[in-house]
């Protein structure tokens, strides 16, 4: 809104400032604009202006120049006996949008005048670029696949409507002047440019608007949507998350499934059981309260509130632990496509935009939240890592999504109290047997490995190597990073693993994806990656880097610690304790992994004189054998986890070790 000043300060202002030769002796109350331009003048009674003096008035209190015209437009009385006269502002003889005058008189005495006039000074007003080259600057900031004018359908009709051959939704173009209300530079914001104004109808995705595009520059300075919408707040009975409500806009006296509160905007399309983005249609509501009892209907219709909803807990959930703009972290529009095909199973992110299938047999609609998610977790992907899909990249590829599409649901779930869900699970509430896609805290249950190379670990050509099966490694290295747990995996190697809560592990997850991973990342430099990812955000030595390490032992993917090397020395590195209450941890031992020996360090060096070696159910192990001054002799055990407990005469303590 412009600031109104107050007529005594600007009259002053005007007076003392202004070079041109305005009267402002007849003047009772002046209100201007911000800019200077007056808004509202009126009169004094005894000096009024007659209504035969407009032009006069004009030139006296609007500072015409010799460039600039007012012609009238209309007029019309209301019932206080006044006649309102609109008069049209003309610059070199080009209409200057936006800018008219009226003219408030009684009895032949102007009282009043107001409105938008426009000081133009030195504006070339013979056009550089022609309508035509022009359009073609229109057309291509509106970027719509189709326009009206090019189906022969819509312009028969038209000129059927119209009665008129000649009727066309083909932009002729006028020259106006106008302001320029897209530039962000000062210099060019808001100041007025000749421009081309085209009526831009286009059909496929469907807008109506004037485009503005300068005559000397071709650049579009504005934009005034012809079809109107404004941003709206549905209630929407969803098939999966309850009854949520979800940002959208009216449009054209409904409502539809497109908002702008998040980034560039969140929309949501119908694809009627085709499979061509170009004829998908907006989903509309009248009074937007989209029930049950109109859209949980045999069309599955209650799926777009799904995907609407998937769409922003995704984009809200990435804002708020990741500081994400959406996936690409510039606002990215977030545009989802439902009832694609007929019984399509699957839902995918096609480079571009989400594709949700309604689902046949074995799925009902695929717009389950972690679905939403796991495809939006795709982009973010793309837009970071971007792991070839293919082999130990493309499992880690599709482990990242299931990681985010848990992440997101269990965000959703604690925000909403959404039921029905879990977050472990993959799928759980679309799976039309029960049961879910995969599960992440027990891999092996739908057929994907939990260890590296392990058992049900792929190896053939089918799915692009295995992605969709050979992720369940990185899913249950997520899982424990976030719950804990302890266990033996498929090399036999026994682990336990403190977990770090959903939210740190879901930062180091995405430091390794968006800082440290490349395209050809593999599990074990996925490993290196999260360790670093780790202690850059929570230090060396960090509990947490030792979770992402054990994480990553758990899932058979190196050693339980990682080896500081340091003054040439190999430094001895703590690993979890396993330590009971009563028992103090801080025992290191080194080297680990270990293969003949390995060294105990007791806080302030002291020697063990005792050291006893159990597995990790606290079973003695007798191969090990304690030499002495600190050393254990562990050549002859077996490949594992052990638990070593050393005694100084005063305090007993406890640690892990693995033997290679
Ligand atoms: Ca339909
Ligand atoms: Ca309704
Ligand atoms: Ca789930
Ligand atoms: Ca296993
Ligand atoms: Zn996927």
């Amino acid at each position: 809104m412009a600031h109104k000043y107050s007529s005594a300060v600007l009259l002053a202002a005007l007076l003392a400032g202004s070079a041109q030769a305005q009267d402002f002796s007849r003047v009772k109350q002046r209100v201007a604009s911000e800019a200077g331009s007056p808004e509202l003048i009126s009169f004094k009674a005894e000096r009024a202006y007659g209504t035969q003096e407009v032009q006069q008035l004009f030139r006296d209190q609007l500072a015409l120049t010799t460039d600039d015209q007012l012609l009238p437009l209309r007029a019309g009385t209301d019932a206080q006996g006044f006649v309102h006269e609109k008069y049209q502002q003309y610059y070199k003889g080009v209409k200057v949008e936006h800018a008219t005058y009226s003219v408030h008189a009684r009895q032949g005495k102007v009282e009043a005048v107001s409105g938008q006039f426009e000081q133009i000074r030195g504006l070339n007003a013979t056009p550089t670029l022609d309508a035509a080259a022009a359009l073609s600057r229109a057309t291509a900031f509106v970027g719509a696949k189709t326009y009206m004018w090019q189906d022969a359908g819509e312009e028969a009709f038209l000129q059927q409507q119209e009665n008129n051959p000649a009727a066309t939704y083909k932009p002729q173009g006028e020259l106006v002047v106008v302001r320029n209300q897209r530039a962000a530079n000062p210099l060019k914001a808001g100041k007025p440019v000749l421009a081309w104004k085209f009526n831009v109808y286009a059909q496929e995705p469907m807008s109506r608007a004037y485009i503005y595009v300068d005559a000397h520059s071709g650049e579009v300075v504005l934009q005034d949507d012809i079809i109107k919408h404004a941003g709206a707040t549905a209630t929407f009975a969803t098939a999966y998350s309850g009854t949520r409500s979800l940002a959208n806009e009216s449009f054209n006296g409904s409502f539809r499934l497109r908002e702008t509160t998040r980034g560039l905007g969140i929309e949501t399309y119908d694809m009627n059981t085709g499979t061509r983005y170009n004829r998908a249609v907006d989903f509309t509501d009248a009074d937007n309260n989209w029930t049950a009892a109109e859209y949980n209907n045999s069309s599955f219709d209650n799926a777009a509130g799904d995907a609407h909803f998937g769409a922003q807990a995704t984009y809200d959930y990435w804002q708020a632990v990741h500081g994400r703009n959406s996936y690409d972290n510039a606002g990215a529009k977030i545009k989802s496509y439902v009832h694609y095909g007929r019984s399509y199973e699957n839902a995918y992110w096609n480079g571009s935009v989400m594709t949700y299938g309604d689902g046949a047999t074995t799925f009902k609609p695929l717009t389950s939240l972690d679905v939403c998610a796991h495809e939006i977790g795709h982009a973010v992907c793309e837009k970071t890592a971007n792991l070839t899909y293919s082999n130990e990249s493309g499992a880690m590829n599709e482990g990242l999504s299931d990681i985010w599409g848990a992440c997101v649901e269990a965000r959703a779930v604690a925000q909403f109290g959404l039921t029905g869900k879990s977050t472990w699970d993959i799928g759980e509430e679309i799976k039309k047997s029960g049961g879910a896609l995969r599960s992440m805290s027990n891999p092996n249950l739908y057929n994907q490995p939990d260890t590296y190379k392990g058992t049900k670990w792929y190896t053939g050509t089918g799915d692009n190597g295995g992605v969709h099966t050979n992720s369940g490694v990185l899913n249950y290295w997520f899982y424990l990073l976030t719950q804990g747990g302890s266990g033996s995996n498929d090399l036999g190697n026994a682990y336990s693993v403190s977990g770090l809560g959903i939210d740190k592990a879901a930062k180091i997850t995405f430091r390794m994806e968006s800082v440290y991973m490349t395209a050809s990342t593999t599990y074990p430099q996925a490993r290196t990656f999260a360790i670093q990812a780790a202690t850059d955000l929570f230090g060396a030595g960090s509990a947490e880097v030792t979770a992402t390490t054990n994480a990553w032992y758990a899932v058979g993917v190196g050693t339980t610690t990682t080896a500081a090397v340091a003054g040439g020395t190999t430094a001895p590195a703590g690993v979890t304790s396993l330590s009971g209450s009563g028992i103090t941890t801080s025992m290191n031992v080194f080297p680990v992994p270990a293969t003949n020996e390995l060294t105990l360090v007791l806080p302030g060096n002291a020697e063990a004189t005792s050291v006893r070696v159990t597995d990790l159910r606290g079973a003695n192990v007798q191969t090990a054998r304690y030499e002495g001054n600190n050393r254990l002799s562990v050549s002859g055990l077996a490949q594992g986890v052990y638990l070593v407990s050393a005694t100084d005469g005063q305090h007993t303590y406890r640690m892990r070790f693995s033997k290679e």
